[in-house]
C-alpha cells in the first residue's frame, strides 16, 4: 500500500514516493520472486482535524493525526488479512500509523511486536522537544508512547521501547540524545557499524525477536543509505550505509523469516538530481504564462 504523506517533512515531494516505487517496478519485481502481490493502492485521508499545540514550531499536526489513524487502520486490516504488509512512503511520520496498526494485530495474536528502525536519525522527539516542528522526527516516540501525544486513546501504544532497535544513526538532536541515554531501546550508530560490522550489531536483536516469538516490523528510512547513492531524501546525512551494507541487512532479514511488515519511507523523487528536469519544466510553464522580466519585442517578425 502507498502512503503519499509529506506533511511530516519540510520539503514537499514525499507524496510522490509511492508512485516512484511503482514506476520503478516494485510490484512486478516481487511477483517475479513468486509472491502473490496485491497492490492496495494509496491510502487516502479526507477530513483533516485542526489541532492546537503549544509548540509554535509544529506544522502539519492535523494532517499527521489524520494519516496516523488512516494508516493504523489500513496496516491493521492488511496484517489481519494475513498479508506481509509493505507500505511505500511518504515521509517517516507514516510509521506512527503503520507500526501502531501492525502491533495492534500482533497483540490480538498474543505475540510481541518488534521494530527495526534503519535510519540516519533516531526520530524520537516529542511534540515539545522537536525544534524543526517536522513530525517525521517523532514516530518512534509516538509508537512507543513517549511522544507526549496520544490522539487515539482507543489504541494503546503497543510497542515497548525494549522491542525497538535503531540502526544507522548519525544525526541525533540534543533532546533525542538525552532520551537515548535512559531508554530501553537498543541502538547502534554508524560508528559501531563501521567498527563491528552491520551483521554483528544486528544479530543480537534478531536473536531476541526469535526467542520471543515476535513479529518484526522493518522501517527503512531511505536516508539510512549514504546520500551519495540515495540523494532523493529530504534530510540527507553524509556517512551513511553502503549499498552492500544495506543489501546485507535485507538478505539477513530475509533469511531470518521474522519480518511480517515493512515501511520504505522518506523517498522524495523530486530531489533526485535536485529536481533539475521538474524545475526546468516549471520555468518553461512560467514563461508560457508570461513571467519573465523581458518586455515582449515590438514586432513579432
Ligand atoms: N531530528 C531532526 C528533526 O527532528 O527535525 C531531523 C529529523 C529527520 C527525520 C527523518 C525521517 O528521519
Ligand atoms: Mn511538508
Ligand atoms: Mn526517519
Ligand atoms: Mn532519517
Amino acid at each position: 500500500m502507498g502512503a503519499p504523506v509529506d506533511s511530516g517533512a519540510r520539503a514537499p515531494g514525499c507524496e510522490m514516493g509511492p508512485a516512484a516505487m511503482r514506476a520503478a517496478g516494485v510490484v512486478a519485481t516481487l511477483a517475479e520472486l513468486g509472491w502473490d502481490v496485491e497492490d492496495l493502492g494509496d491510502v487516502r485521508v479526507d477530513d483533516v482535524p485542526a489541532i492546537a499545540h503549544s509548540n509554535p514550531a509544529l506544522h502539519g499536526l492535523g494532517e499527521t493525526v489524520a494519516w496516523t489513524r488512516a494508516l493504523m487502520d489500513a496496516a491493521y486490516a492488511a496484517a489481519r488479512s494475513g498479508a506481509y504488509v509493505l507500505c511505500l512512503g511518504g515521509d517517516h511520520s507514516l510509521s506512527a500509523g503503520t507500526v501502531a496498526g501492525v502491533a495492534k494485530y500482533a497483540a490480538e495474536l498474543g505475540r510481541p511486536q518488534f521494530v527495526l528502525w534503519l535510519d540516519a536519525h533516531s526520530d524520537i522527539h516529542t511534540l515539545d522537544t522537536t525544534v524543526s516542528g517536522n513530525l517525521h522526527g517523532i514516530p518512534v516516540a509516538y509508537f512507543t508512547g513517549q511522544s507526549g501525544f496520544d490522539p487515539f486513546p482507543d489504541v494503546p501504544h503497543p510497542v515497548p521501547a525494549g522491542n525497538v532497535c535503531l540502526l544507522g544513526m548519525r544525526s541525533v538532536d540534543t533532546a533525542e540524545g538525552e532520551r537515548l541515554k535512559e531508554t530501553a531501546m537498543e541502538f547502534h550508530d554508524m560508528r559501531e557499524i563501521d567498527v563491528r560490522g552491520v551483521l554483528v550489531v544486528l544479530e543480537g536483536f534478531l536473536q531476541r525477536v526469535s526467542a520471543a516469538g515476535g513479529r518484526l516490523h522493518v522501517s527503512l528510512d531511505v536516508d539510512f543509505l549514504d546520500p551519495g547513492i540515495a540523494p532523493a531524501v529530504t534530510t540527507p546525512v553524509a556517512g551513511g550505509a553502503t549499498l552492500r551494507e544495506a543489501q546485507l541487512v535485507m538478505e539477513r532479514l530475509s533469511d531470518s523469516g521474522l519480518v511480517t511488515s515493512v515501511d520504505v519511507a522518506e523517498l522524495n523523487p523530486f530531489l533526485d538530481e535536485r529536481g533539475r528536469t521538474s524545475k526546468m519544466l516549471t520555468d518553461l510553464v512560467a514563461r508560457l504564462f508570461g513571467r519573465t522580466f523581458l518586455e515582449a519585442p515590438t514586432s513579432t517578425t
